[in-house]
């Protein structure tokens, strides 16, 4: 039982998948019974079983079960659960002050990761950087910049966006259930061009790129007026629409229309940057240098964090006292990123997210071999993913994704879901996983492919 009390997470967690109870086990059902009457049903887990410790590239339930984790808590983890760096920089912030108000006293470590990202992101212009707590609220203050420096309204994205839960950036998000149903009205001036997403661009993939800009073009310049464009955002890799790729050489092409449009061209990296593509961000593998760059996620390895990085003009723009948040730029979570950027630093984690991608598509590959049902495997580095279908179409299979899934953890792995039509599977193990971990969460997948 001494596992079930485990309180240390990282990579001292023992490396192993060890089922011990049925799962969910006792201890997590009686935690989900509890949960029934305490949350709202709106809120949902992918999975049942109640997480203990987590490190390596393993989670522990609150059952002593250890399960192979492929999914960083949605991309979050890179760097590991419980980094080293990470947890040892926040414990010691911690224990001196938890919280000032950046906007009351403000220190140094916010200044030190903004700094940090300023020479990281893509261009080498003057950058400027602000912290904010999610994804979804960087997002939103992107927008704001976009607009005070243009003084123009509306915001362009694109088919199979996700770019948040909040009023504007649900409304930006591409997805009705569950994100969007039943929560209108919408924030106005948002619109939305179509994605080049090659594998179901209708007339082939040979033409998404060219087919997908010309109607991005018409949109902007016909149907809005590019006159009242603030800013086209886009995912370099769409993160919950399924991994996937634009068609090479499309946003590039984006990226240059704005310039010429005077568009504040934004990249949302929250789900492909600090380094899950095996460059610090997605934009790099098309050579975009974004007026922008929104990030969160793998930030700060687990806390709350999030940035704007992007051109000092724009950023700017912004009038004195415009832009701000009680928690914006937590002390403890400025020095988990801190701890972040070291750890990826310091184990080469870029080259380590390149390998894990060519070991996760390796195995794909001859999963698809053997079953007609995978329609595409696609991403970069270890941010891959396959997209499943009707055997012999391209009917999205939304059931064969679920059974899969599910079996996978019955087995002890975790993966996540991902796609416009439900029918993706994503892979984005922490970049701390061990190879034979890798391998061992493969053949589950293979075992559930067969068991369909
Ligand atoms: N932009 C590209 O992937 C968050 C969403 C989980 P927050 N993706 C995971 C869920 O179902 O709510 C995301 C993203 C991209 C923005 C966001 C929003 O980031 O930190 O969740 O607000």
């Amino acid at each position: 039982m001494t596992a079930v009390h485990a309180p240390v997470g990282g990579p001292q967690l023992e490396q192993v998948r060890r089922l011990i109870t049925e799962v969910p086990g006792p201890r997590s059902r009686e935690i989900a019974q509890r949960r029934g009457a305490a949350l709202p049903t709106g809120l949902t887990s992918a999975v049942g079983v109640y997480a203990a410790a987590a490190g390596g590239g393993v989670l522990l339930d609150v059952d002593g079960n250890s399960f192979i984790d492929f999914g960083s808590g949605i991309a979050v983890t890179t760097v590991g659960n419980s980094a080293p760096r990470v947890v040892e920089r926040a414990r010691e912030q911690l224990g001196k002050f938890t919280h000032t108000c950046f906007l009351a006293t403000p220190y140094e470590s916010y200044v030190e990761v903004a700094e940090t990202l300023n020479r990281l992101t893509p261009g080498d212009h003057e950058k400027r950087t602000a912290l904010f707590n999610t994804g979804s609220e960087a997002v939103e203050n992107a927008v704001k910049y976009a607009r005070a420096a243009t003084g123009r309204p509306a915001v362009v994205t694109f088919d199979n966006a996700f770019h948040g839960r909040s009023l504007l950036t649900m409304s930006m998000t591409a997805k009705a259930a569950p994100y969007k149903a039943g929560f209108g009205p919408f924030a106005p001036e948002v619109y939305r061009a179509p994605m080049a997403y090659p594998y179901r661009w209708p007339s082939g993939p040979e033409n998404a790129a060219d087919e997908a800009f010309t109607a991005f073009r018409d949109l902007i310049d016909v149907q809005i007026g590019a006159g009242v464009v603030a800013c086209v955002i886009v995912e370099p890799i769409q993160g919950e629409g399924g991994f996937i790729v634009p068609a090479p050489g499309f946003l590039a092409r984006v990226a240059d229309f704005c310039r010429e449009r005077g568009i504040v061209f934004v990249a949302d990296e929250v789900q492909a940057g600090i380094g899950r593509t095996g460059a610090w961000f997605a934009s790099e593998h098309e050579g975009l240098v974004p007026d922008l760059v929104v990030t969160a996620k793998g930030l700060a390895g687990g806390l709350p964090l999030a940035a704007v990085t992007g051109r000092a003009d724009i950023m700017d723009a912004a009038h004195a006292g415009g832009i701000g948040g009680t928690y914006s730029g937590n002390p403890a979570a400025c020095e988990a990123a801190l701890g972040v950027f070291e750890t990826i630093e310091q184990d080469n984690l870029l080259e380590r997210a390149r390998v894990i991608g060519d070991i996760m598509t390796r195995h794909l590959r001859e999963i698809a071999a053997e079953h007609p049902i995978v329609g595409e495997i696609r991403g970069r580095g270890a941010m891959v993913a396959v997209e499943l279908v009707e055997p012999d179409s391209d009917t999205p299979n939304r059931d064969a994704v679920a059974a899969i899934n599910r079996d996978c953890v019955q087995h002890g792995l975790l993966t996540l879901t991902a796609g416009t039509f439900g029918n993706v599977l994503r892979f984005l193990p922490p970049l701390s996983i061990s190879d034979d971990l890798l391998d061992e969460g493969f053949e589950i997948l293979r075992a559930a492919f067969a068991a369909l």
